[in-house]
């Protein structure tokens, strides 16, 4: 029988048909535009029931035993018992704010934020904090300072492609097939990456920019548009503001000066500035690349920019706005006392920009429990994610972790962070659960992620398992539902659909057309309603108002910047469609797919330093060393050398957030730029 769901091994979210028999998962299909021969397919679809029946999988809630070696299995019964205890002890000692729930790429997609969110602040903790610092949110919050929400680019319909910082043919097929397909239909394909990927050789034009640099490129190209009369007047003076001051400070960053700095030349910038403003529809698919840098804020900030100057914004094949689900907020952020201040205070804009996303910089979680600052958290839950490895700096979030009274892990599988807790409660996996996932809330058309089968062994959907902690804390009023289903109904009542209503859509569900330009008659949703090319809340907040006004970082502490003891510029990525960051490693058919944890090298640098393809490689940086094996590559240039990324939880040794720091964070999201390091090599 074939069952419509959502495929949730990463965060692409791909609606999917799954086969099942006998109340097993056989197997499951994308669903796409493209004819099924012509889609693309993915590594982990393709061992959706290899992951699922994985010897491995946690089946049975586990208790640390009394002399810490090890752990016993336990009934939900008591785990959960358990845990409500500690939750009330911690918060009669330290009070609730103690008590933290951590969240990682997994949960938002695989499992709905909102129901953390809602017990913790009926809980009275203000603590429930994502992983947004490093992963997309503080591009959400960069666009959305600019033009009110996150634009998407429609791709597929573009005569102009810019991918910058992204790599969808390995992240998000979806998206990857709509750029090819826009590619073979006479599209200028442009692909920003210091990294020759697979797009990159596809590519009209491939800009090797130097790793954490970008913010350069975006301000050389408004500088370049504006200079050259190449905006769309009409647009910038019916629906933007701030254009002068954000011309002045572009001025600052004129493509002769820039160029050097981020290793391209100036025609490269004016070529692209040209060809951008000119090629319409234009569409910039902007990614995880930009991300992991201090600067994304205000480098995505000052993409986001471009498109507002050439009104490439919310027309079809450019980047449209987003038309979200009328969904009700669950998550009773009300009920925390006015003068609730989360650990993450310090990021005050970064915490309030969205209704919904709630508290985004993890490495103040480390930072509260190590530091106490600004107060001690004791307790932490950590849901879907597994920070040993995927933090920045893991000998300080070790520390940290190591340090907590008491940690909770909820996951699928034993991690690292696993390993390290008292009490460990298996989820099921997402073929195993039904949920709503934000990305389809946040924009048309509604899909339904539909349990399938029957969740494995002992284990529990996410859920069920909040439902039934809240309950336990006295929470039964705020948590009255019995199924997914009956909360699922509560939130989209508002809406005026049903689960029942999205089965019967499995092809995805429309709450309202598809819209483009609706600017005309809906203000941006922006404090001046306009397109904000100056802020005057970061303004007003001490932050610079136009992207870089201030200059441009990266300071000279920076790990971002080669020096004489480490003359490598390293970068993590590229991602693997085996694997989700830290996973998949025990299923034998993706981890025997391919290349392992391996260091790419390009020959004259392998060359200089003697080194060979297949050597065992240490790599060091100011904060630690790890061991890879060398595979010399031309992808990379010479001075540089790309790490495989996700390794740590399958090996210690080559766990690459050993070499990265988190000391020194962007003043508006948190951010630390965990992406690119100075490192140096040695045969091991
Ligand atoms: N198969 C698979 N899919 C995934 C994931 C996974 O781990 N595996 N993870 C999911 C998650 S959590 C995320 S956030 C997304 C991320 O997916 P993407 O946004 O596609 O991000 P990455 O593949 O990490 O990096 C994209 C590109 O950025 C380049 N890059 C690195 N540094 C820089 C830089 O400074 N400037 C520029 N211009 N480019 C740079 C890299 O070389 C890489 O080719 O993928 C999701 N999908
Ligand atoms: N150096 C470096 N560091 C990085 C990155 C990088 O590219 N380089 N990428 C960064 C990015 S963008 C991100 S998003 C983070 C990712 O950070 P994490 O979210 O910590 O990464 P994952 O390894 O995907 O961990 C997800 C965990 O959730 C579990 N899980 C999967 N599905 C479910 C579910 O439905 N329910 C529950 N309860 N658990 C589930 C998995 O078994 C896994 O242990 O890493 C970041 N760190
Ligand atoms: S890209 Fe693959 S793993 Fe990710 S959601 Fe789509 S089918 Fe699942
Ligand atoms: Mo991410």
């Amino acid at each position: 029988m074939m069952t419509d769901t959502v495929c949730r091994f990463c965060s692409s979210c791909c609606p999917v048909e799954a086969e099942v028999e006998n109340n097993r998962l056989v197997g499951a299909r994308r669903k796409s535009f493209l004819d099924p021969d012509k889609r693309l397919s993915c590594a982990k679809l393709a061992a959706a029931a290899e992951i699922v029946y994985s010897p491995q999988r946690l089946l049975k809630p586990l208790i640390k035993k009394e002399d810490g070696a090890g752990f016993r299995e336990a009934e939900w019964d008591e785990a959960l018992g358990l845990v409500a205890e500690k939750f009330q002890q911690h918060k009669k000692e330290n009070g609730a704010q103690s008590i933290g729930w951590l969240r990682g790429m997994a949960a938002d997609w695989g499992a709905p934020w909102d129901y953390p969110n809602r017990l913790m602040n009926s809980f009275g903790s203000p603590n429930t904090i994502g992983n947004g610092s490093i992963c997309f949110v503080a591009r959400d919050f960069a666009h959305s300072y600019v033009y009110g929400s996150m634009a998407f680019p429609e791709a597929k319909g573009a005569k102009c492609i810019i991918i910058w910082g992204k790599n969808d043919g390995n992240t998000a097929l979806g998206a990857a097939e709509g750029i090819h397909w826009a590619k073979e239909h006479g599209a200028h394909l442009v692909v920003i990456d210091p990294v020759e990927t697979a797009l990159a050789r596809k590519a009209d034009t491939w800009l090797q920019i130097k790793p954490g640099h970008d913010g350069l490129l975006a301000m050389a190209m408004i500088n370049e548009i504006i200079g050259n009369g190449l905006y769309d007047a009409e647009f910038v003076e019916t629906y933007c503001q701030g254009f002068d001051e954000l011309k002045q400070v572009a001025a600052k960053y004129p493509a002769e000066e820039v160029a050097e700095q981020i290793w391209l030349t100036p025609q490269q910038i004016r070529d692209l500035a040209h060809l951008y403003a000119t090629t319409k529809p234009a569409a910039i698919v902007d990614g995880n690349g930009l991300d992991m840098h201090r600067e994304v804020f205000d480098t995505t900030r000052a993409i986001a920019m471009l498109r507002a100057l050439t009104g490439n914004l919310d027309k079809p094949g450019s980047d449209v706005l987003p038309q979200p689900v009328p969904a009700r907020n669950i998550q009773l952020a009300d009920r925390l006392p006015a003068d609730a201040q989360p650990i993450t205070s310090e990021f005050a804009l970064f915490n309030t920009f969205s209704e919904t996303w709630g508290n985004q910089v993890q490495g103040c979680v480390v930072d509260a429990i190590l530091n106490e600052k600004p107060y001690p958290l004791k307790m932490v839950v950590v849901q879907s994610g597994n920070p040993l490895v995927t933090m920045a700096d893991s000998s300080r979030t070790r520390e940290a972790f190591s340090k907590l009274e008491t940690l909770v892990v909820i996951d699928m599988f034993m991690t690292e962070t696993a390993k390290l807790a008292d009490v460990i409660l298996p989820a099921s996996s997402c073929f195993e659960k039904t949920q709503l996932n934000r990305s389809s809330i946040r924009n048309n058309p509604l899909f339904l992620q539909d349990a399938v089968i029957e969740p494995i062994g002992d284990s529990w959907p996410d859920w069920k398992i909040v439902f039934e902690l809240g309950r336990r804390l006295g929470l039964a009023e705020e948590f009255p539902w019995q199924s997914a289903e009956e909360a699922i109904d509560y939130q989209l009542e508002p809406a005026g659909v049903s689960v029942a209503d999205l089965r019967k859509n499995g092809k995805g569900l429309r709450i309202e057309e598809l819209r483009y330009e609706k600017y005309r008659d809906q203000p941006f949703k922006t404090p001046s309603g306009k397109i904000e090319l100056f802020s005057e809340r970061l303004h007003a907040a001490g932050f610079p108002g136009v992207p870089f006004a201030d200059g441009f970082g990266p300071s000279p502490i920076s790990f971002a910047s080669q020096s004489v003891e480490y003359p490598l510029l390293g970068v993590s990525g590229s991602r693997d469609i085996r694997f989700t960051n830290s996973q998949y490693r025990t299923i034998p058919s993706l981890l025997n797919g391919g290349a392992g944890a391996v260091v790419d090298i390009h020959p004259e640098d392998a060359m200089a330093q003697g080194f060979s393809e297949g050597d065992r490689i240490g790599i060091e940086t100011p904060k630690g060393f790890i061991e890879m094996t060398a595979r010399l590559s031309k992808t990379v240039r010479p001075g540089m050398v790309r790490l495989a990324w996700g390794w740590g939880d399958y090996d210690q040794k080559a766990n690459l957030n050993s070499l990265t720091e988190d000391d020194i964070r962007g003043a508006v999201s948190g951010t630390s730029t965990s992406r690119s390091f100075m490192c140096r090599l040695r045969r091991m």
